[in-house]
């Protein structure tokens, strides 16, 4: 929603300008945070499920249930048994979270990991002075093969799971380094919140909405997840370039977002 995601924008704001007021800072509480997303109807596709999947992208605040709008994204595909395969022709228009979305689908042909990935347009952020450019992946393993879960794309920036971004269950663990051109970022600060897709939670704090980790000097952060569902993890670093808004050159925030499905103990 434009009118939330403003509100949220001037909180961020108003910390960073009148930094050390603890009463202000109580009195607006904590940023949340904006997540690059792509939801896939299934993450592990049986030999007896549907072939076809569903996929989901958009650009939200999810632990909130709120979206906001994301224009044609620059970059959608799916990479595969170390192919990319250009997708951006199969998205069509929807609403998420209110906000202006793309679904598509996407029939596997053959076994293997299928890492869904999306670059969206540079967002202009008057709120915080910056451009926002979230690369998002997502992965799902088809008929039962996992080979290449642990595959690196070469994106701008990219979190390269350390543990399956599949076949988790909840209360694992979850490891990944943060690289930016290739290369581990130390101590990358990294966002995570759950998408509440199937139920509203009110946090027992603002600042409970987002966790953030940092990563290790080798980039690498780590993560105990708590319950079921899906998580965003959104590894966050400043560009080595600007973009011109009005004619001044702004900084870049990028993201690498990946989103881990977490499953539940069958008991
Ligand atoms: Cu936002």
């Amino acid at each position: 929603m434009a009118a939330e995601h403003a509100r949220v924008g001037k909180q961020k704001h108003f910390r960073a300008v009148l930094l050390g007021s603890a009463a202000l800072f109580a009195a607006t509480g904590a940023a949340q945070a904006h997540f690059g997303m792509i939801i896939p109807s299934d993450t592990m596709i049986a030999q007896e499920d549907p072939r076809t999947i569903a996929l989901e992208v958009s650009f939200s605040h999810p632990f909130e249930l709120s979206g906001m709008d994301l224009p044609r994204p620059a970059a959608f595909g799916v990479y595969s048994n170390g192919e990319s395969q250009d997708l951006l022709g199969t998205l069509s228009e929807t609403t998420v979270l209110d906000g202006a979305a793309w679904e598509a689908s996407f029939t596997p042909n053959r076994p293997g990991t299928y890492v869904f990935y999306m670059e969206p347009q540079p967002y202009w952020e008057p709120a915080e002075d910056v451009f926002i450019v979230h690369y998002t992946k997502t992965y799902v393993a088809a008929f039962g093969d996992d080979s290449g879960w642990d595959a690196e794309l070469g994106l701008k920036t990219e979190i390269v799971p350390l543990a399956k971004p599949f076949a988790q269950w909840a209360g694992n663990v979850f490891q990944g380094v943060v690289k930016v051109d290739g290369e581990p970022v130390p101590y990358a600060e990294v966002e995570i919140e759950r998408y509440n897709v199937d139920g509203a939670v009110t946090a027992p704090s603002d600042l409970m909405i987002t966790q953030t980790v940092k990563a290790d000097a080798n980039g690498v952060f780590t993560y105990a997840v708590p319950v079921s569902g899906w998580w965003g993890f959104a590894a966050l670093s400043t560009a080595d370039f600007q973009l011109p808004q009005d004619g001044v050159s702004k900084d870049v925030e990028l993201g690498a977002v990946l989103w881990v499905h977490f499953e539940d103990w069958p008991n």
